[in-house]
């Protein structure tokens, strides 16, 4: 293992300095017996059970972003213009495939090749029962994907290829650059939605939107692998993937055809056209496992479990290519639509509803009452959310806990990081502490601070700073990996929380253990704390952290101790830590959901993605 990479016992130089340890020993400062309730307990609050604006997100005032941006070198380029732009491209587009249809060998090309493979004669296989519920479900669940991703989106309203999510150095934003003059934190760089887009829709309702986002990507993935076993078991395969080299002038040809605005012949029922095919099998074989993989590569267990490939797609890098599929499934949706209005309405409505090959009327009523039930869930998720937000929590914890549980079993291996991988701006987060204690114990550089290690644990005991940096050394560089969507890389040093378990015992009883931070987590004055299970205490790269990248830990960081759990994202990495309590269970804790943000913005307690 190399001298920066891992976690490693030696302590440099720079952090004994000041450091005396303790003389006396340890068990002279215990606090009490075991079993001790810690006195923080007492403070924590239990949250609303519905989304008080107020005091939401601390009190962000609900405000919006910019228009969407994309960097061209040094300019910033603003989308809105590609509405005008792309009208006159189209019209531009129209008038130069109508001129190339006067030429002779034009036509000659479009006879050669019309469109659609005919020859041999594709099976007469229409659309089965499966096929047109799979595609319903398909447009339902997507529906409510898109706007919960557009909402996760929106709580770092920046996309970057670097992992450093460094200001400045993002290629898109629908935000005003970072202020440089004052603390910025990622919380107040989060802007708010209309309520008919994301879902929820207010600032930072990331822990809301997630449960929806995740949730269907479930179902929509289900729904997914069924449809592929279905289409290989069958001939209707063939409809999705070339099978020949024609499709690619057959598809220049429809495409010439469509932009001349003189259509080619509508073979749908039987086969589709080049376009149709290439477009189809793109979307259905490459942006929907793209997805899939830039989705999971999100997640910090994943990415730092599967080292290599979390190089070459790292964090930020996985979260740009999935908004770029996103665009690309927006841009299938509306081209897709179009078409099929536009190119034998009652026809189509009929292939994908009642499966017959007619213009009855029936496949527009069917249609229109699976749009009713679409547009009326679509106007029910933001306010229904809003007003039932923990029945949201507690349904997306029934269908997605599960799969966080068993994620939260991957090991985060050290040793990927180097020096040079240290990003030059963190982002800092959460709120600080404001308390007179906090103030006193900054102010005498953290000389009278104590920690406290209670509950079920054999021997309680009270640390200085002088006894943490007493014992045994570690320090890493990993990558931190913020619930928002930004990400970083820094070096931590501090004590390994095994061996802090060494010295306290904790009982067999103890599953779960509390951080208690010295500041409030809200308005509300409710301290922040967060839960983690006692099995990622073992993990070796568990860490008290009291250094930054070899410097003490500043107090925006978290001085003078923090957490650093690899295999989680950044909320339950409590910075400010004054006490930490060894637990059974954590259904008396606050509102019993595991951690302040879990109380009171419904996130999930377990968050390895
Ligand atoms: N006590 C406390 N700890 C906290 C928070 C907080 O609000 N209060 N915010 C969390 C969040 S959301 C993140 S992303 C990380 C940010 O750590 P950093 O500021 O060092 O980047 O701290 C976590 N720890
Ligand atoms: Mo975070």
């Amino acid at each position: 293992m190399s001298a920066s990479s891992g976690p490693q016992s030696e302590r440099p130089t720079s952090a004994s300095e000041g450091a005396s340890p303790s003389a006396e020993p340890l068990a002279a400062t215990s606090a009490g017996a075991s079993g001790t309730v810690d006195p923080l307990r007492a403070t924590l609050t239990k949250g609303e059970e519905n989304v008080d604006l107020a005091e939401w997100a601390g009190g962000l005032p609900q405000v919006g972003g910019t228009a969407p941006h994309v960097r061209v070198g040094h300019h910033w380029f603003n989308l809105l213009w590609l509405l005008p732009i792309g009208v006159l491209l189209l019209l531009g587009g129209i008038a130069g495939a109508q001129g190339l249809r006067t030429l002779e060998p034009v036509e000659d090309f479009i006879a050669r090749w019309p469109g659609t493979a005919m020859d041999p004669t594709p099976p007469d296989q229409g659309f089965p029962w499966w096929l047109r519920w799979q595609h319903f479900f398909n447009l339902f669940f997507m529906m409510l994907i898109i706007r919960s991703g557009v909402q996760v989106l929106a709580d770092h309203p920046r996309l970057y290829w670097n992992r450093h999510s460094t200001p400045d150095t993002e290629w898109f934003r629908f935000q005003k650059p970072v202020p440089k003059d004052r603390v910025w934190t990622a919380k107040e760089d989060s802007v708010r939605l209309p309520g008919w887009l994301g879902i929820p829709g207010i600032r930072h309702s990331i822990g809301l939107a997630r449960w929806w986002h995740f949730a269907f990507d479930s179902l929509w993935l289900v729904n997914g692998i069924v449809f592929y076993i279905l289409l290989f078991s069958t001939p209707q395969w063939q409809r999705i993937v070339p099978t020949s080299w024609g499709v690619i002038p057959n598809a220049a040809s429809t495409a010439l055809q469509y932009m001349s605005l003189d259509f080619p012949a509508n073979e749908g029922w039987i086969a589709y056209n080049g376009l149709q095919l290439l477009a189809y099998f793109f979307t259905v074989f490459i942006a929907a496992p793209l997805a899939l993989v830039t989705g999971l590569m999100q997640s910090p267990a994943i990415n730092n479990r599967f080292r290599s490939a979390g190089r070459v797609l790292n964090r930020q890098a996985a979260r740009s290519i999935h908004y770029l599929v996103l665009v690309w499934i927006l841009i299938f949706i509306v081209i897709h639509t179009t078409m099929v209005y536009i190119t034998g309405f009652l026809e189509n409505l009929n292939h994908i509803t009642t499966g017959q090959d007619s213009t009855a009327w029936s496949g527009l009523i069917l249609y229109a009452a699976w749009m009713a039930i679409v547009i009326a869930v679509w106007l029910a998720a933001s306010p229904a959310t809003l007003k039932y937000p923990r029945v949201v929590q507690r349904a997306g914890r029934v269908m997605v806990g599960p799969l966080k549980g068993v994620l939260e079993h991957l090991d985060p291996r050290p040793g990927e990081y180097t020096e040079k991988d240290i990003s030059p701006h963190l982002w800092p987060n959460g709120r600080m502490p404001d308390s007179a204690e906090y103030a006193a114990l900054e102010a005498n550089d953290f000389r009278d601070y104590r920690l406290r290690i209670d509950g079920l644990v054999t021997r309680p005991v009270e640390l200085s700073l002088a006894d943490l940096k007493g014992m045994a050394y570690q320090e890493q560089i990993t990558q931190h990996f913020c619930i928002q969507g930004w990400s970083g890389v820094a070096k931590w040093g501090g004590v390994p929380m095994r061996d802090l378990m060494d010295l306290v015992g904790p009982l067999p009883e103890a599953q779960y253990v509390a951080f208690y931070a010295l500041s409030s987590g809200g308005p509300d004055g409710g301290t922040y704390y967060d839960v983690h299970s006692i099995e990622a205490m073992h993990h070796e790269l568990t860490l008290l952290a009291y250094d930054m990248n070899g410097e003490t830990l500043s107090v925006l960081h978290g001085a003078p101790l923090r957490l650093r759990n690899e295999v989680e994202v950044g909320f339950k990495m409590v910075k400010w830590i004054g006490a930490i309590e060894f637990i059974a269970d954590f259904d008396e804790l606050g509102n019993g959901q595991g951690g302040y943000n879990e109380d009171h913005e419904f996130f999930g307690y377990r968050d390895p993605i």
